[in-house]
């Protein structure tokens, strides 16, 4: 059997389908013959026993080899199974699958984290199953693989994916209240759409595109980034504050939108704003379309605070969306929607405290989640000691902005 030809799922469902071929074909054999016999040799019919019979050589030699002959068969596919199922064809992908209480990540060659499968189609997937915590296991059932993941063992299983589709991954091996939740899937996606993905830039990436650009078209000589004053306005904060601009000489208030900053940087003159010299150049038709909009999404993003797209990130990847919501379900904790800000019922030292969540007692419930407990819910977060403070703040102010 080559597992560069056949899937797992054809060799799980062959030796499967072989086996209970067999045993159907022996059920019903036997039950038939004994159904037979039953009727044929009741007493009635022989009230007195004829047979003297003592062995019957060619009869034994049948009724051993037969059954021999099957059983070693059965042994042979599934062994040839077995060995198609932890042979990983070459040129195989590998992904690191991590299991934590009570949710699955997967990492990438290039580091990207995810917390859904992406793979190519009819690509040999290797994956590396590793545990954060307590046992768990990595079922597919499409692909008919399963797999224990075990803290402390280097554990592996491989599939590829013959048809674009959704499967489903569980776990198959209850890990605690939430295991039931330990549910995602493999998105199976053309190579074409998985190259793209896999390469979508992330956002430090993307700003450093931005940046180059600005520096490119010598927007740096006149403007800063970081608030410095220049010949002309900072671009720190750019996006959606608002600015005081002669348009033909008069006086008005705008707000900084994505229609303003392509007026600004196609037609300066249009609207000057109130205290700078007219002397920025026009850029009608020196900039291409495509690395206009670049610009224009630069400020856009650069609007956002980055450590709230870190933070988002992060909770993902640390395993927090496993027993938090952010959509204001409850699943084993509470949700992070509009945590920030809410009074929360303590039990502290046994006693019930009514505090408000601000950022203090964020970075304790994090730290050490052990010393206040949420009334209502079980003492089973992690403690995550190995936070480092950037990653701490990265997270707090993501839950504040979860409002
Ligand atoms: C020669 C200096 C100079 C260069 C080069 C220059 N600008 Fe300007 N820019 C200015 C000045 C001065 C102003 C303020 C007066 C005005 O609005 O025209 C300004 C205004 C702006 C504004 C409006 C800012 C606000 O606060 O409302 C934007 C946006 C802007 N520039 C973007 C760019 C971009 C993008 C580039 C590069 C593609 C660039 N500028 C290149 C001098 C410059
Ligand atoms: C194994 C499940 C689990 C994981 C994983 C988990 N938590 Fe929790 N978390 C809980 C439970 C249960 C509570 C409520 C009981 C308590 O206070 O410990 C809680 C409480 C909290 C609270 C206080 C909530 C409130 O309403 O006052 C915060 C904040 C929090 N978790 C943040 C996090 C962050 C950030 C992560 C990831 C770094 C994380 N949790 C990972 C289960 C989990
Ligand atoms: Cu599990």
């Amino acid at each position: 059997m080559n597992p560069q030809v056949i899937s797992t799922t054809e060799t799980v469902d062959f030796v499967f389908f072989y086996i209970f071929g067999i045993s159907a074909v022996m059920l019903i054999g036997i039950a038939a013959a004994m159904i037979y016999f039953v009727i044929r040799y009741h007493r009635k019919r022989n009230p007195h026993p004829t047979s003297d019979v003592s062995s019957n050589i060619p009869l034994e030699v049948v009724w051993t080899l037969i059954p021999t002959i099957l059983v070693m068969g059965m042994f042979y596919y599934g062994w040839a199974g077995y060995l198609a199922l932890r042979n990983v064809p070459e040129g195989a992908m590998e992904v690191k699958a991590t299991g934590r209480m009570w949710s699955w990540t997967f990492t990438y060659a290039n580091g990207k984290v995810s917390d859904k499968l992406f793979v190519p189609v009819d690509q040999p997937v290797r994956v590396d199953l590793v545990s954060e915590d307590v046992l768990h296991s990595f079922f597919i059932p499409a692909f008919r693989v399963k797999r224990d993941v075990v803290p402390g063992m280097e554990n592996y299983l491989w599939f590829s994916a013959p048809k674009e589709g959704s499967y489903d991954i569980f776990c198959a091996e209850y890990c605690g209240v939430a295991h039931a939740d330990m549910i995602t899937t493999v998105e199976a996606v053309s190579r074409h759409e998985f190259e793209e993905w896999i390469r979508e830039e992330t956002a430090t990436e993307e700003a450093e595109e931005g940046r180059a650009l600005l520096s490119q078209y010598g927007c740096l000589g006149c403007h800063s980034l970081d608030g410095t004053p220049g010949v002309g306005p900072t671009f720190k904060d750019l996006f959606g504050r608002s600015a005081t601009v002669l348009t033909e000489g008069r006086e008005r208030t705008i707000t900084v939108d994505a229609a303003y900053l392509k007026r600004a940087i196609l037609h300066p003159a249009a609207d000057v704003v109130k205290g700078f010299q007219p002397i920025m150049p026009s850029y009608q038709g020196r900039i291409p379309e495509h690395d206009l909009e670049e610009i224009i999404e630069y400020f856009e993003k650069a609007a956002e605070p980055g450590d709230k797209k870190a933070g988002a990130g992060l909770v993902m990847e640390k395993g927090c969306t496993g027993c938090h919501s952010t959509d204001g379900s409850r699943r084993v904790g509470p949700s992070f929607l509009g945590l920030f800000g809410r009074q929360v019922s303590l039990v502290r030292e046994g006693k019930e405290a009514l505090i408000e969540a601000d950022e203090e007692y964020l970075r304790r419930a994090i730290r050490q989640p052990a010393a206040d407990l949420v009334k209502g819910y079980p003492p089973v977060m992690p403690a995550y000691a190995d936070l480092s403070e950037e990653e701490l703040q990265a997270i707090i102010d993501y839950l504040k902005s979860l409002r």
